[in-house]
């Protein structure tokens, strides 16, 4: 059978478990990947599991989201990453350095690897033909600890791409494209292996915005082929070495197929307030807009910023609106300085900033109230942008560019003759200067690790009790974000090392008190529409609703990784099997879930909810992997009780020189700082 490049690099990492889609399967993991916001509440949770030293190959925490340094306690999550990071065996790069996804491309993805990330946009590194998951941050600890990492074998899309992309028309309109045919929900356990002789026009920070924006889809990742773009990227990136030809063989077979021709495509744009909400940006053209927002965790690269330059050298950024601009790395950053792409856009009145996810995550830059933001990110849920009634549109960075420069958002087609761009800098400024390698083993023992007063401990479920009484504490509706759960923002983010103070936040945008009833309600319900839990993979999503008393959420259809963060904080998620008992539930009913121990402990795919003689089946669709974790009360709990406490299934035991030497090997180049 011809073999697609998914099935190729799992088969190599299979551990154990099964490749039958829906199955689960154990894999071997390459490299882990934190950032700073997800990465202090991993730390503490790792810090738990008994473990001297990381147990994998390469682990590399960034410092890209909590940057704002409004009072000391974004400054003390960092201090204390360093610290740990020294401590344990974990790269750190330094705040400044650049956005985790831009990199990790640059720096460390390698074709055929398995990445690990506590960020839903760790996907990015499939631009490089690696196999690179999000996922929350205790089961980043978890993989970090030794663990393998255990997944729902997903279904393989191929995506055939043909042709080449127009002028003005860019990778960015590919992804809007899947979006615009598939919606956010439509990823859902898959992964898109893009194929086809159109792949070779699409370069690799191209590949990597495509990548990047599979999670918009709910997908569990996206793949390049790694060919001769992969290997002029590595090269300039001085690690030749990490290149290995990959791709499917000839007429491989995939689960499901799309076809795009890309010649076909047009500029597109998803409206207000969800990523698979697309329409061609003609359709919205003329519409007056506030401000733009180029870069971010995607469209901060070289070219991305370049067009826009070039759009906007010897001219003004309209009256009207506001121009930010935000380059993927110090390595970028260098690379327009260089080149002049810096100078256009200052001089075009652009407001500069550094290299962090930035404004992507409401940290500053708030749009005006009811206004339209242009921005070429990943995400516009509803208020991310730090303004509750904003209106924030997606789009390409050709199209942002031809925005900034009419003050409405402007197909950019209008504008005439592509401009020249200036070459890329053939060198550009390869520096790892500001990725501190972790101190040798023989030290790390006496490294203490600082905690400032906002870093507490995680919180713990208890074990699951027979039954299970609980109150409704809130009914939502379809796509609930993990935004609407933990939101974004300079505010709200800088609690990410304090549940009790990140729970008072929780559903915020529906119910500023819900906290509050929460606890009061305790033990609660939460009752979910589609796709409940869509978006980050920030594990707080999880952990405030615990803190809160949350004991089971009762959905239609969850999102994958925030399934699996309620799975390891010991919250039930269940789905109706009907999906018309939605409307059956109000906030403040009582429910009970009898003999659920025993239910789950039978492995029962249908359990009995009832209230005074009402009935609801619901649906306890969990691997035996699984159910074990709800059991204990989550796997923190689980792998106390386990004998030794947290044995790590190592991969590179002390003794093993050959599992040492592959370890070696997979070291980056990256010095001590
Ligand atoms: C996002 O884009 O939503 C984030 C912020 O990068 C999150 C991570 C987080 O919440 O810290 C993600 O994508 O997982």
């Amino acid at each position: 059978m011809a073999e697609n490049l998914v099935a190729r690099i799992l088969e190599e990492h299979m551990e154990g478990g099964s490749l039958e889609p829906g199955e689960e399967v154990s894999l071997r993991i390459d490299q882990t990947l934190l950032q700073d916001a997800t990465g202090t509440m991993a730390s503490l949770q790792f810090e738990k599991m008994g473990v001297d030293r990381v147990q994998v190959p390469f682990a590399v925490q960034y410092v890209d989201h909590n940057i704002i340094q409004l009072d000391f306690k974004n400054p003390d999550d960092h201090r204390f990453l360093q610290a740990f990071a020294a401590k344990y065996g974990v790269y750190y790069s330094r705040p400044g350095n650049g956005i985790c996804h831009y990199l990790h491309v640059e720096r460390f993805a390698k074709p055929g690897a398995t990445l690990i990330g506590a960020d839903s946009h760790t996907t990015s590194s499939g631009a490089l033909g690696s196999i690179a998951i999000g996922a929350g941050g205790l089961d980043v600890a978890l993989v970090m600890a030794g663990q393998p990492f255990v997944i729902e074998v997903p279904k393989v899309v191929g995506v055939e791409l043909t042709g080449q992309l127009p002028e003005w028309v860019t990778p960015k309109d590919v992804i809007l494209e899947l979006l615009r045919r598939r919606g956010v929900r439509g990823g859902l356990n898959r992964v898109f292996e893009f194929h086809g002789e159109g792949v070779a026009g699409v370069d690799v920070t191209g590949r990597t915005t495509i990548c990047n924006m599979i999670a918009e889809l709910g997908a569990t990742a996206g793949i390049f082929p790694s060919d001769e773009r992969t290997r002029e990227w590595l090269e300039a990136q001085e690690r030749p070495d990490d290149f290995v030809e990959l791709s499917a063989d000839e007429g491989a077979d995939y689960d499901e197929r799309e076809h795009i021709e890309l010649d076909k495509l047009e500029p597109l744009i998803a409206k207000p307030h969800s990523p698979g909400n697309v329409v061609p940006v003609r359709e919205v053209a003329g519409t007056k807009a506030a401000q733009v927002c180029l870069g971010s965790s995607v469209n901060s690269g070289f070219e991305d910023l370049a067009v826009a330059a070039a759009v906007l050298r010897g001219e003004s950024v309209s009256e009207g609106l506001v121009l930010t601009v935000t380059p993927g790395s110090r390595q970028i950053l260098d690379a327009i300085a260089q080149t002049g792409v810096y100078s256009d856009l200052v001089r075009a009145g652009a407001r500069m900033l550094e290299p962090a996810c930035g404004p992507c995550v409401g940290m500053g830059q708030a749009p005006p109230s009811d206004s339209v933001s242009v921005r070429t990110f990943n995400r516009n849920f509803p208020g991310r942008s730090g303004t509750a009634t904003d209106q924030v549109h997606l789009t390409s960075p050709t199209t942002a560019a031809a925005t900034a420069l009419r003050g409405v958002i402007t197909d950019p087609r209008e504008l005439g003759d592509y401009p020249d761009l200036p070459e890329a800098p053939a060198n550009p400024a390869v520096d790892d200067r500001q990725i501190l390698a972790p101190a040798p083993e023989d030290e790390a023992g006496a490294i203490e690790i600082p905690r400032g007063p906002n870093i507490k401990e995680p919180p713990e479920a208890p074990e699951l009790p027979a039954d299970l009484k609980c109150t409704v504490t809130i009914v939502v509706v379809d796509d609930v974000s993990t935004g609407d759960l933990a939101p974004d923002g300079v505010e709200v983010m800088s609690f990410r090392s304090n549940v009790p103070e990140i729970a008072k936040f929780t559903f915020r945008r529906f119910d500023p008190d819900y906290h509050k009833k929460a606890q009061e309600m305790a033990p609660g319900f939460i009752v979910g529409g589609h796709n409940y839990g869509q978006g980050s993979s920030r594990e707080h999503a999880a952990l405030a609703p615990l803190h809160l008393g949350v004991r089971a959420v009762i959905a239609k259809s969850f999102a994958r990784i925030h399934r699996r963060n309620l799975i390891s904080q010991g919250i039930l998620p269940l789905r109706f099997k009907d999906e018309n008992d939605y409307d059956r539930f109000e906030q403040g009913q009582e429910w009970e879930l009898p003999e659920i121990r025993q239910h789950l402990e039978n492995g029962d795919e249908e359990v009995p909810l009832r209230n005074d003689g009402d009935e609801v089946t619901l649906l306890a669709e969990y691997s035996r992997r699984e159910r074990e974790i709800l059991l204990e009360g989550g796997v923190l709990r689980q792998l106390r009780k386990q004998k030794p406490a947290a044995a790590p299934a190592s991969k590179v035991e002390p003794g093993d020189p050959e599992a040492r030497e592959a370890a070696d090997k997979s070291e980056p180049r990256v010095q001590r700082g």
